[in-house]
């Protein structure tokens, strides 16, 4: 008896050492590349100078996301800051607190620290662990990752969730919800769009605002561009929830 209670402890104990010592890899989310682009654009408030906009288009080749990040304004103090994305929408209080945790989809958990040698044993969500603090008060970068998901099937689904900016000391000084900013729409062509923020020439001007177009990036903003995208998101946003609407009629209709 004493022999197997031993035994079953000794099989518990080595199950939660592995699950503790072992981070299983995030698996590369293919398929991204038809589909549409996301964009959390930090709202202005009069009690923050902090501003910008995080852009997600499907990666060129289709496995993982590019993502486009544009922040000005963060504070002289506090630093470096971290961004993740988050589990939760902003609730519409816009209180950064009700996003939750990072998205975890694999449940890897905040410890140990995320490697970013080995970005695939990091959470999904975070994104400044895989790429790096903000390490200034204007921010511009540009990366490709690969286990993040436009695809809405994928459990690395990030539009309809937030990104949230953190003091070095983890408080929440920013946050935004992802939401559609077009769909990618092969039957348009629309050459023109905004020039993205480049890591080069850092611009606390100009980030481009939802309503007033979308960035296309280099790689893609030639008019042989087999994508287009529609001149706003408001359109896009009625197509959708149109969409939707149809859907839910003919549910009801079943029903
Ligand atoms: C897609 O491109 C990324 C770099 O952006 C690369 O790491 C990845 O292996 C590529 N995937 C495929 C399937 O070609
Ligand atoms: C974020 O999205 C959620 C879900 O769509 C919505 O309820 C909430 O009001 C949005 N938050 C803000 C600040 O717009
Ligand atoms: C934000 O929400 C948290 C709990 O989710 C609460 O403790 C805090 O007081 C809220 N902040 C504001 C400004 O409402
Ligand atoms: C976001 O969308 C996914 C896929 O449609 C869904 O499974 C998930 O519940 C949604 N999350 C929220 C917070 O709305
Ligand atoms: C980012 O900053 C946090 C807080 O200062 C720190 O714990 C973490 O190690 C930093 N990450 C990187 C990749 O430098
Ligand atoms: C941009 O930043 C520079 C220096 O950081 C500042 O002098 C300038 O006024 C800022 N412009 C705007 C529009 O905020
Ligand atoms: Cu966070």
């Amino acid at each position: 008896m004493r022999v197997q209670i031993l035994s079953v402890l000794a099989v518990v104990s080595a199950a939660v050492n592995a699950q503790s010592s072992t981070v299983v890899p995030a698996p590369e989310v293919t398929g991204n590349s038809v589909g549409t682009v996301y964009a959390a654009i930090l709202p202005e408030k009069e009690d923050s100078t902090v501003r910008g906009s995080i852009y997600a288009y499907p990666a060129s080749n289709g496995t993982g996301v590019r993502f486009s990040v544009s922040i000005s304004g963060l504070p002289a103090e506090g630093g470096p800051f971290m961004y993740h994305l988050h589990e939760k929408p902003v609730p519409s209080d816009g209180n950064c607190s009700g996003t939750g945790a990072h998205l975890d989809p694999y449940k890897r958990g905040e410890v140990p620290a995320c490697d970013a040698s080995m970005p695939e044993t990091c959470q999904t969500g975070d994104l400044s662990g895989k790429y790096g603090n903000i390490t200034s008060q204007e921010w511009t970068q540009e990366y490709v990752d690969l286990y993040s998901a436009l695809r809405t099937d994928s459990v690395a689904y990030f539009g309809n969730l937030s990104v949230v900016v953190h003091l070095s000391d983890k408080k929440r000084i920013a946050c935004a919800n992802f939401t559609l900013a077009a769909a990618m729409d092969p039957i348009r062509t629309i050459s023109s769009g905004f020039a993205l923020p480049t890591s080069s020439g850092v611009s606390n001007t100009t980030v481009p605002s939802p309503t007033g177009g979308v960035p296309i990036s280099p790689s893609s903003s030639s008019s042989s561009s087999p994508t287009s995208l529609p001149e706003s998101n408001g359109a896009a946003g009625k197509f959708v929830s149109g969409t939707v609407a149809i859907f839910a009629v003919a549910v009801a209709l079943v029903l």
